[in-house]
C-alpha cells in the first residue's frame, strides 16, 4: 500500500518536473511578439509523454481500493470523524467514507455489511450518535471487525457509548472512548499492521512521536518556576 502511493508520487514529482521542463524549453523557443512560431508541433510532440504518464498516474489512483470503511450515522457525524479520516491518510491507508443509518436506512445498512469482506474491506469503522445502532448492526452481519465511535449528540455521549460497548456475548464492537475518532483510525491502522512490518515500523514511529511530545512537555515545565516547587 505504502509502496503503491510511493510510486505515486515519484510519478506525480517526475510529471511536474518534465512539465516544467517542456514549459521552459518553449518559453526559451518563443519568439518575439507579432512574429509566427515555425512550428508548433515539436512541442506537442513532446507533451505526448506527458499526457502518458499522467494517465498512467490516474490509472494506479484508480486501481487503489480501499480497505478500512468510515461508516458514520449521519454527515453531521463528520466534523468528529475527519480525525480518523486524517489518520488513515497519514499512514497512506486507502479508505472510503459513507453515511448511513440502522434505522434510517437499514436495507443499505445491510447491504453494505453483507459485501463489505468480499469488497476487500478488511476493518470497519462506525460511527453514530443518541440510539447508536449501527455499529453493532453491521458487526451481526459481518465478521470483519468494527470498531464504534460513540458520537457525543445528546446525553453527553453516554447513550452513544452504552449502545455500542454493550453487544451481546457473541457480537463485539471494539469500543473506543466518546468522538475518540483518532484512536479509531490508531487502532484500525493496528489491526492492518498485524503481519505487516513496514505497517508496524510506521506506527512505533507514530508513537516513538507521541513520547517526544511529552519529554518535551517535561522540558518545558523544567522552566515553570513557583515559590515551592522543587524540580
Ligand atoms: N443516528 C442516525 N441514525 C441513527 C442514529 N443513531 C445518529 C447520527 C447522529 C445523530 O443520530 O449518528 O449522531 C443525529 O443525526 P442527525 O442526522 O439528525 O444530525
Amino acid at each position: 500500500m505504502a509502496s503503491i502511493r510511493k510510486k505515486q508520487l515519484s510519478i506525480r514529482s517526475k510529471f511536474v518536473q518534465f512539465r516544467g521542463k517542456i514549459r521552459r524549453e518553449f518559453q526559451a523557443n518563443k519568439v518575439p511578439h507579432g512574429e509566427k512560431r515555425s512550428s508548433a508541433f515539436p512541442y506537442f510532440l513532446s507533451i505526448y509523454p506527458a499526457i502518458f504518464v499522467f494517465l498512467q498516474q490516474n490509472k494506479n489512483k484508480t486501481k487503489m481500493k480501499a480497505v478500512v470503511s468510515i461508516i458514520m450515522g449521519s454527515t453531521s457525524d463528520l466534523p468528529i470523524m475527519e480525525k480518523a479520516a486524517k489518520l488513515l491518510d497519514e499512514f497512506e491507508i486507502p479508505f472510503e467514507i459513507n453515511a448511513l443509518s440502522a434505522h434510517r436506512t437499514p436495507k443499505e445498512v445491510e447491504e453494505f455489511a453483507t459485501n463489505a469482506q468480499k469488497n476487500g474491506i478488511k476493518v470497519i469503522i462506525a460511527a453514530a450518535g443518541m440510539a447508536a445502532h449501527l455499529p453493532g448492526v453491521i458487526a451481526a452481519m459481518t465478521t470483519v471487525p468494527v470498531i464504534g465511535v460513540p458520537i457525543n449528540a445528546t446525553l453527553d455521549g453516554m447513550d452513544a457509548l452504552l449502545a455500542i460497548v454493550q453487544m451481546p456475548p457473541g457480537i463485539p464492537v471494539a469500543t473506543v472512548g466518546i468522538n475518540a475518532a483518532q484512536n479509531a483510525g490508531i487502532l484500525a491502522v493496528q489491526m492492518l499492521a498485524v503481519g505487516d512490518p513496514e505497517l508496524q515500523a510506521k506506527l512505533a514511529n507514530y508513537k516513538e512521536g507521541l513520547k517526544q511530545k511529552i519529554v518535551k512537555a517535561n522540558a518545558d515545565l523544567k522552566e515553570v518556576k513557583f515559590k515551592f516547587k522543587v524540580n
